[in-house]
């Protein structure tokens, strides 16, 4: 790094879209069988302590998912609507997601003065989301090497000046992380459509649009139809794809409940996950030693297995009902509330069980023993992730899903129903708020209504069209509202080049991310309020709201004091901007929602039903549910009101050339999406390494690979080589010529193009990879395969 210092030597370096290709002192330990107990606490505990937050998290941890005080930052699982735990409401994750909020180290403009821009992009991401949190605002002019202090007036004009420098309004995007809440995403979203833009990507387009477009044109609800109570009445439930431990760990003690009560439940995963093996519970006292175990059946499908193995159920089900008519599916139910049943079941004529077995992965007898447990239960819940909605057909699988709950009527009546498991903590209202690139006429109408202008009727982009419109040099302006859009997205290489040649890039965040080092010409860091941090405006703490995986609208406090007097929240952002924008005079009166958050959830009121007495309701204990009608088994499908619809959907032709194998990637028990807490991934048994491709043994005695091997991956889609350098060989319980990797790290293998059929994401759980010895000079290869990257 020394060397690096002298500015001269760095003027003409690209910074650099990757982490640096360096492999750690990697350690494989053994896989869990159970998640959470004593190493969760004490996780959470040390994660306090290295952060030096223990005074500031420790209050705070007390504070978490508890009535009136902040919402959780880590995932969207809802908090029990009456009882909840007297200690605390939050997981390790939510703890080390606090500790990353509540940390007192930070970067103010002497670490910018310091480092430059392209120092910093040789750290990892470890390195720099450690750092520690943004203080003021910071700008980096064109050609500059070092980001430099700036007045909020002065970047606010700089903004303005852009926007109001552009063409045509859609030469602008606005994209939304999942966690900024429902006041905020309500003025933020004004305000691109009365730039005149609906370019509105947002991380659902990467993570659950897929469940959406294949809910509501089915049941007439894109989200979910369960509530927590459901879960823990539930006779069955099925996890798909999802990975409960890590990702969403309140989600065991409903599992842990319902398996109390006598329910059921079936894993559907290539990977033994710990967290849907065994809990041990945290928050108990006999429990944290003592395991509960949770799947009765643990399926483990191929990658793109699942489709087969739904429609083996499904036949399945039909052939039992044939032998005991009236007492495995529901037709009264059918006939009262769906439609397509008839032509539904004519397909199954066509589909032979071995066939079915073979292509899911599993055996005759683990279907048998599925649908033995499907059979017999009526209460039944399918819960799902991203193991799901990033494959090429995840649409259709989750229509598949609904198909089987209809065939059962088990949809629409308590201790029952759909239930995709959200990521970020307000994803979900995001949407609610119109964080759409695809906004209805209806909703649009409403808001004309409301503020008397003409909000612009064309869909935007989405995330993918975003990145090739930013590629083919049709964008101009980019505005991150929080996340990490470069990180986050597929195909770095290509998105990189497609950021590089925006005008102006402007990151709204907590802190250092790879975005923010491979910029637009110009680029510009505003620095924000999180969740946890305190909210005084008038001398006053304030509440905001977001909406988790269930639909229930909650309230959040801030507690902590923030690191820096110069941090705003997001929806004075957005006010200041537009006003900077705009002045005083413009289409919508911004100076009312500026300081003004009651002001804001008026109008969400008169523009987004479900929110009547917003302000009133929003300050109930527990907050409120959004009107849901599949809940209450009032269905809307695409073909007649009142009906669910059955969908046909196809069975996958998973095929593979002799040396290639499919790659799914995922997330490790340490990081939040592209923030690394750690190095580690506990439960997996993967230590102290990240750069990791976990194997079938058999296909690494096939191809004369020990743990430890270092290889370099491989994509050859859109006939482009694209190359992920160094990774290490590790073995892991996982259906032959199947991998597994960590994104960030493979998001350069993730093709653009490489999309799931109807909501267009990056299909970031199924990609074909071809796998070769470690090449010394591949680094060379790696530059050269970049610069014919076109
Ligand atoms: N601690 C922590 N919590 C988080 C996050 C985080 O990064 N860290 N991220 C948040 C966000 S934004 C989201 S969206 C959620 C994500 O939560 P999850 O949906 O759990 O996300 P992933 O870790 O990507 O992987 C899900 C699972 O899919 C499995 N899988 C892969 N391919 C297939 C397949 O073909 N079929 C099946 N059946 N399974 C497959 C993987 O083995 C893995 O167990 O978590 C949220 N919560
Ligand atoms: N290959 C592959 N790629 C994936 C996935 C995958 O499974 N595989 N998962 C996808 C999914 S599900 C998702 S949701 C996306 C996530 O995509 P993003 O939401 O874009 O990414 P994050 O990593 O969650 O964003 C982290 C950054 O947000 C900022 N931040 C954190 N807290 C706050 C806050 O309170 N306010 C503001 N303004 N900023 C804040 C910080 O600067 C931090 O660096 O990634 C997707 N990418
Ligand atoms: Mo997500």
């Amino acid at each position: 790094m020394k060397d690096d210092k002298d500015i001269s030597k760095q003027e003409n370096k690209e910074p650099s879209a990757e982490n640096p290709f360096k492999l750690l002192n990697l350690k494989v330990d053994k896989v869990h069988n159970w998640a959470a107990g004593v190493p969760a606490v004490m996780a959470s505990i040390a994660d306090l302590f290295e952060e030096k937050t223990v005074l500031r998290g420790g209050k705070a941890l007390f504070k978490m998912n508890q009535m009136g005080g902040f919402d959780c930052a880590s995932c969207a699982w809802p908090d029990p609507d009456e009882k909840r735990s007297p200690i605390a409401e939050y997981c390790e994750n939510g703890a080390k997601a606090l500790a990353e909020e509540a940390t007192t180290k930070t970067t103010p403009a002497a670490f910018f003065k310091e480092h430059s821009v392209y120092e910093l992009s040789q750290h990892t991401d470890f390195e720099l989301g450690h750092y520690g949190r943004f203080t003021e605002p910071m700008y980096l002019p064109k050609g500059g090497t070092h980001y430099q202090p700036i007045s909020w007036e002065d970047a606010f004009k700089k903004i303005a000046t852009h926007i109001n420098a552009l063409d045509d309004p859609n030469e602008a995007i606005f994209y939304t992380s999942g966690r900024t809440s429902n006041e905020a995403s309500f003025v933020y979203q004004l305000f691109a459509k009365v730039v005149g833009t609906n370019n509105m990507p947002d991380c659902s387009n990467m993570c659950h649009e897929t469940s959406g477009t294949g809910l509501s044109p089915t049941i007439g609800i894109g989200k979910g139809t369960v509530k927590l109570e459901d879960l823990h009445d539930a006779e069955l439930i099925i996890i798909v794809g999802q990975n409960p431990g890590t990702n969403a760990p309140r989600m065991m003690s409903a599992l842990s409940i319902c398996k109390k009560k006598g329910g059921k439940i079936i894993a559907v995963n290539p990977l033994p996950e710990s967290g849907l093996m065994g809990f041990r519970d945290p928050q108990s006292p006999i429990g944290v030693f003592k395991e509960t175990k949770l799947s009765d059946l643990y399926l483990p499908v191929k990658i793109n297995g699942d489709m087969a193995f739904f429609k083996a159920m499904e036949k399945m089900l039909l052939e039992k009902e044939a032998l005991a008519p009236g007492t495995i599916l529901d037709k009264k139910f059918m006939d009262d509330k769906t439609v397509g049943y008839d032509e539904f079941v004519q397909q199954f004529a066509d589909y032979d069980l071995n066939v079915l077995a073979e292509e899911s992965g599993l055996t005759m007898e683990q279907l048998e023993e599925a649908a033995d447990l499907l059979a017999k239960r009526k209460k039944v819940i399918f819960c799902w992730g991203m193991g799901i909605t990033q494959q090429p057909n995840g649409v259709d699988m989750v229509r598949e899903m609904v198909n089987i709950l209809l065939m059962k009527g088990s949809i629409g009546i308590p201790g029952a129903g759909v239930c995709p498991v959200r990521g970020h903590s307000n994803v979900q209202g995001n949407r609610t708020m119109l964080i759409n690139e695809k906004p209805t006429q209806d909703q649009l109408d409403k808001l004309e209504t409301h503020f008397g202008f003409n909000p612009p009727r064309e869909n935007g982009y989405d995330v993918v069209h975003a990145i090739h419109a930013m590629h083919d040099g049709k964008i101009k302006f980019f505005f991150a509202m929080g996340g990490n859009f470069l990180s986050a997205t597929p195909d770095t290489t290509y998105t990189a080049r497609g950021m590089r040649k925006i005008g102006l890039t402007v990151s709204v965040s907590t802190k250092l991310n790879r975005t923010h080092l491979v910029h637009g010409l110009e680029s510009i860091i505003l620095p924000a309020l999180a969740k946890s941090d305190v909210d005084i405006i008038n001398g006053k703490a304030q509440i905001v709201s977001a909406e988790n995986s269930m639909g229930v609208v909650q309230s959040s406090k801030g507690i902590l004091k923030p690191v820096s007097n110069q941090l705003m929240n997001e929806s004075n952002i957005v006010c200041n901007m537009a006003l900077a924008t705009y002045g005083t005079t413009g289409k919508v009166d911004w100076s009312r929602f500026l300081n003004n958050y009651d002001a804001i959830r008026d109008s969400i009121e008169s523009c987004i039903p479900g929110f009547d007495n917003y302000n009133e309701r929003v300050r109930q204990r527990g907050g409120f549910y959004l009107p849901n009608g599949p809940r209450e088994g009032n269905f809307t499908s695409k073909v007649a009101t009142g009906k669910a619809s059955f969908t046909i959907t196809e069975l996958p032709v998973n095929t593979l050339e002799v040396d290639e194998y499919m790659m799914a990637t995922t997330r490790t028990h340490d990081q939040f999406n592209t923030t690394l807490y750690g190095l580690d991934d506990r439960y997996r048994g993967i230590l102290h390494g990240r750069r990791v491709v976990m194997m079938n043994e058999k296909d690494m005695a096939r191809e004369g690979w020990v743990e430890g091997d270092k290889v370099d991956l491989f994509n050859y889609n859109d006939d482009v080589e694209r190359i992920a350098p160094l990774f290490v060989v590790v073995p892991y319980p996982i259906p032959e010529r199947n991998t597994m990797t960590y994104f960030p790290e493979t998001n350069v293998l993730v093709s653009v193009n490489n999309v799931v059929k109807e909501s267009n994401m990056p299909a970031s759980k199924y990609v074909k990879i071809k796998i070769r010895p470690h090449d010394p000079n591949i680094f060379e290869k790696v530059k050269e395969a970049e610069l014919a990257y076109v």
